[in-house]
Order: C-alpha cells, then structure tokens, then sequence
C-alpha cells in the first residue's frame, strides 16, 4: 500500500508538473531565458546560472560566444529595475586595441531551418553612462548563417551616432538592404520581436520595438549555398580594434512559433 501510495504521488507530481509548466510566466516559449531562479520543487531545472562556455536557464543551455577580448556575460541582481523578475544578464566588452573581431554572445537557438517561420524576442538596455557608441559596425541581435557571408538578418547600433541609433538590415544573393533605421532609446528596457522566415525565394520578415512595427519585409531572405539553417544570437559583436567600452543589458529573451511565445511582456 505505502509503495503504491509513493508511486501514485510520484505520477501526480509529474503530471502537476507538466500542467503547470507552461503556465508560470515563460508561456509556451519553446526556448526562454528569464534569468530567474524560478520556484520548482524537486529540482532546479528553472534555475538561471553560467557555467564556463554555458548559460543555463529553464531547461535549456545556451553556448556562449565570444571571441577577442569578449569575456563571459554575467547574471546580475537589479531588484524592480529588471525588465521582469529581479535578474537581467549584463554584456561587457572592454576597450580593444586588437585585431580579432571581439564578441561576447548568447547563442539563442543553434539551429533554425529555412522556411519555417519564427518569432525572437528579447528586452535590451542600453544605459547612458557605461556605453559609447561603436566606432564602425556592431551587431547586438543577428542571425548568422555561414562563416562565407555576413548575417542576412541582424539589428546593428549606428557607428558614431548620437543620439544612439540603430538599423535593422537583411542580405540575400543580390546584395545588402537596409530596412529601418531609428534612434535606439536610452536609459530603459526596449522590447524587441522578430518575426522571420529564412528563404531564398519567399522569406519574411516583421520586426516590432515596443509593440509597434518598425520593419517589414517579404522576399528572398538568406543565401544560396551556403546550407540551410541560421543560428540566432543575442550579445555585442563587433569588429575589432575600437577602443570603446560598453555595458548593456539583456531581459527576457524568448523564442517561439507565435507572436505570444516571443513577447518579452508575458
Ligand atoms: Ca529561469
Ligand atoms: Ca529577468
């Protein structure tokens, strides 16, 4: 009786567990990292931490990409300030005087196929004291496809703008297309959602900051052999020897299959 009884809590649990999973905040995101030390009894599966080349959060782990004088980004505490919990993920690169393009990224989703449509979302801020605008190109949201050719998909700041701002860009066969361009707010949390489909022939892509469309596009999206799959990243990547330091912060970074599951407010 007392084994069965065991068995049956056990069942029950389990069960509990699977219902209530998609219910606590990070929805039905296939892939989040809220950096949050989430409340899961039995095990810490939730649990926001960094392990050497490796962020682990709510099941999943996320490599770590850097290169030149990137360095691992850091979970770090900002109370009611955070742009949900109490927990946002801080990337620094330092000042750089060499010549290896320098990096400190969270690979998001290592494999995406083309033709299937997607929905990325995260939360970035950029504070006033603490970065300085790039000095020539610098991504902080792409999506790379091969070592051959750059990102057809990528949100750039502006170099040496001030105002901060930043462009959203795609590259396909023909050539290199810039598709918005807008000032990159300050000194608070801006939520961004791609929506994408990676095609040679018909691909997509919508971009909302804040919950307004900045971006749209249809058409070819991506590159010709050069295999069919984008790996999406979230960080700093920029080219070397730019003698800037900068901070900025990351929230709520999810990935999805509907508008919901990417939205950084849910
Ligand atoms: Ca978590
Ligand atoms: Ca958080």
């Amino acid at each position: 009786m007392g084994k069965i009884h065991s068995k049956y809590v056990m069942l029950l649990s389990m069960l509990v567990s699977i219902i209530l999973f998609p219910l606590m905040g990070y929805a039905g995101a296939i892939r989040s990292i809220d950096l949050e030390v989430d409340p899961n009894p039995g095990s810490h599966v939730n649990d926001a931490y960094i392990i050497g080349d490796y962020l682990y959060d709510n099941g999943n782990s996320f490599y770590l990409s850097k290169t030149g004088v990137g360095s691992n980004p850091a979970i770090q505490y900002w109370g009611s300030a955070a742009r949900a919990g109490t927990h946002v993920l801080n990337v620094y690169l330092p000042s750089d005087s060499g010549s290896v393009n320098t990096r400190t990224e969270v690979v998001t989703v290592p494999t995406i196929n083309f033709g299937d449509l997607f929905y990325h979302g995260f939360s970035i801020y950029v504070p006033y004291t603490g970065f300085t605008a790039p000095t020539s190109w610098e991504a902080f949201g792409q999506f790379w496809q091969h070592p051959d050719v750059a990102p057809p998909l990528a949100l750039e700041f502006v170099a040496n703008s001030d105002p901060l701002e930043y462009r959203i860009v795609y590259r396909n066969d023909t050539g290199f297309y810039e598709i918005y361009r807008g000032e990159m707010p300050r000194g608070e949390w801006v939520d961004f959602i791609v929506r994408a489909k990676f095609s040679t022939s018909s691909g997509d892509i919508k971009v909302w900051q804040d919950y307004g469309v900045v971006a749209e596009y249809t058409g070819k999206l991506g590159f010709s052999g050069k295999g069919t799959t984008v790996t999406a990243k979230v960080g700093l990547y920029r080219e070397a020897g730019q003698t800037i330091t900068q901070s900025v912060f990351f929230d709520q970074i999810k990935y999805g299959t509907t508008f919901d599951d990417a939205d950084p407010n849910r």
